[in-house]
C-alpha cells in the first residue's frame, strides 16, 4: 500500500523521544555533564573533536563518564573535515585532539590527560601507570600498528597482504589470551582503564576489517566477542559506540587510505554496509530500544532545515521525498517520493554518523526507510563518499543560519 507523506506537524506527534543531554545517560550531544552535581563543580573542559571521530577523544570521553566527573565538553573541527577554529589554535597551537582544561591549565596527549585525571580524581580501579596495565598498554600498541600495516599499506608484492594478516592475527591472538587471563570478560579482574584504553582501537578494528579485508574480528575470537558484550551492558560506553558504517567512512581520511583485498566476503560485507541490510550486522550486540524510529524521527525533525540545505536536490522537492522516508519508517508504509529524489535519499543515508547524530540502531531505522524510499524513485547511486578528505561533512555547514 502507498500513502501520502505526513506533513512536519504530523510527524512531530509521532515522537516523545527525549534525553536528558546533562545528568542522563552518556551522550554526543551534551556540553555540559553533571551527573546529580552542581555546575560549580566543573574542574574540567574536553576539547573533543565535532564528529565523535577521534579514538583518542574517546578514550578520555569514556573515563570522564565512567568516573562521573563534572565537565564540558567544547566540540572542534579536525583538519580532514574543516578548519581548525582559531580559539582553539590559540589554546592548543598543533590543533591535536583531545585536550582537557583542568583548573585552568591546558593538558593535551590522551595518556597524559588520563595520568592528570586520575592524580586529581582517583583511578579507574587501576592506574595507567600499574604494573599489572603497562604490559596490556603495550599490547594494546602493537595491536594497533598490526592493523595499521593490514588495512593501511598498500600491498606492493605478493603475499604481502597474507602477511599482514597472518602478523595482525597473531597479535590478536596474544589480545585473546590476555583476555583469557582472568575468569572476568575484562582485561583485568573486572572492568577498568585497560579496557577504556583498548575500546577506541577494538571497535575500529572491528569496522574496518569487516569492510576492507571481509574478516569479522568477534566471531573468529570468542573472548573479543565476550569483551565486547561486557562493554555494551556499559551504558557508558554504549553512548560513545559508533557503528560500522560510521567508521569505515571517517577512518580513510584520518589513516591516510584503507585498502580493500577485493575479496569475495569482503565485497559482501562493503555491499552490505553501505547499502543494507543494516540489521544484524556485527557492529551491535544488545537488542533494538523500542523507541529507536522516534529516536531517528525526533532527531531528523531537530535538524531538518540544515538537513534540506546542504542536500544537493532542491530543497521542496527534498522536504518532501524526506517526509515520504519518515513516513515510511513510521507508519510502514511505502510512500512514494518525487521522481529524481532517487541519489538525494541515498545522499543522506550515506551521512548519518553514530553516535553523532543518533544511537546505532535509530540510524539503522533512519538508513533502511531512505533505502526503501529511495528504491521507489529509481536505483540512481550519489558519488561516492570522499576517502582523502570529509570536507562533505565540514560543521560550518550545519550551523543554524
Ligand atoms: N598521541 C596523541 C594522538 C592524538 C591524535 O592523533 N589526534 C588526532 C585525531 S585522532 C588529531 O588531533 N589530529 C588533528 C586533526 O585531525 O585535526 C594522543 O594520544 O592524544
Amino acid at each position: 500500500m502507498t500513502t501520502a507523506p505526513l506533513s512536519w506537524q504530523e510527524l512531530e506527534t509521532l515522537t516523545d523521544y527525549q534525553i536528558d543531554t546533562v545528568n542522563g545517560l552518556t551522550n554526543a550531544r551534551a556540553r555540559l555533564r553533571l551527573f546529580g552535581q552542581p555546575e560549580s563543580d566543573v574542574r574540567v573542559t574536553l576539547y573533543r573533536d565535532n564528529h565523535a571521530w577521534c579514538p583518542y577523544c574517546q578514550k578520555v570521553w569514556l573515563w570522564l563518564e565512567e568516573k562521573q566527573i563534572p565537565y564540558r565538553i567544547e566540540k572542534v573541527t579536525m583538519f580532514c573535515y574543516g578548519e581548525k577554529e582559531s580559539w582553539y589554535k590559540r589554546k592548543v597551537s598543533s590543533g591535536m585532539l583531545p585536550a582537557i582544561e583542568l583548573d585552568g591549565r591546558i593538558i593535551t596527549e590522551s595518556d597524559d590527560i588520563l595520568l592528570a585525571l586520575s592524580k586529581v580524581f582517583g583511578t579507574l580501579n587501576q592506574g595507567i601507570e600499574d604494573p599489572t596495565v603497562l604490559p596490556l598498554r603495550q599490547l594494546e600498541r602493537l595491536l594497533f600498528r598490526a592493523w595499521c600495516a593490514w588495512l593501511c599499506s598498500r600491498p606492493v608484492y605478493s603475499q604481502q597482504e597474507q602477511r599482514n594478516r597472518e602478523q595482525f592475527i597473531g597479535v590478536v591472538a596474544r589480545v585473546e589470551s590476555a583476555l583469557g587471563c582472568t575468569p572476568s570478560p575484562y582485561f583485568l579482574s573486572g572492568f577498568g582503564i585497560v579496557d577504556v584504553i583498548f575500546t577506541p582501537y577494538l571497535e575500529r578494528m572491528n569496522a574496518s576489517l569487516y569492510y576492507y579485508k571481509g574478516y569479522s574480528l568477534l566471531s573468529e575470537n570468542p573472548r573479543l566477542s565476550s569483551w565486547f558484550a561486557a562493554m555494551e551492558s556499559r551504558t557508558t560506553y554504549c553512548g560513545t559506540q559508533s557503528d560500522f558504517h560510521t567508521h569505515v567512512h571517517d577512518l580513510p581520511p584520518q589513516m591516510g587510505g584503507c585498502w580493500e583485498n577485493g575479496e569475495t566476503q569482503m565485497l559482501l560485507n562493503k555491499a552490505r554496509v553501505d547499502n543494507g541490510l543494516w540489521f544484524g550486522l556485527p557492529d551491535v550486540t544488545y537488542p533494538e530500544p523500542e523507541n529507536s524510529r522516534m529516536e531517528a524521527l525526533q532527531r531528523t525533525i531537530e535538524h531538518r532545515v540544515n538537513i534540506i540545505r546542504v542536500n544537493p536536490l532542491d530543497d521542496q522537492l527534498f522536504d518532501r521525498a524526506l517526509r515520504c522516508a519518515l513516513t515510511q519508517m513510521m507508519t510502514g508504509e511505502d510512500c512514494v517520493p518525487p521522481s529524481g529524489s532517487d541519489v538525494a535519499l541515498r545522499y543522506l543515508r550515506d551521512r548519518i554518523n553514530v553516535p553523532r547524530d543518533m544511537s546505532i540502531y535509530a540510524a539503522k531505522r533512519l538508513r533502511e526507510s531512505l533505502e526503501k524510499t529511495a528504491a521507489l524513485a529509481g536505483d540512481g547511486q550519489p558519488n561516492p563518499i570522499p576517502t582523502k578528505h570529509r570536507r562533505d561533512q565540514d560543521p560550518s555547514n550545519f550551523v543554524i543560519k
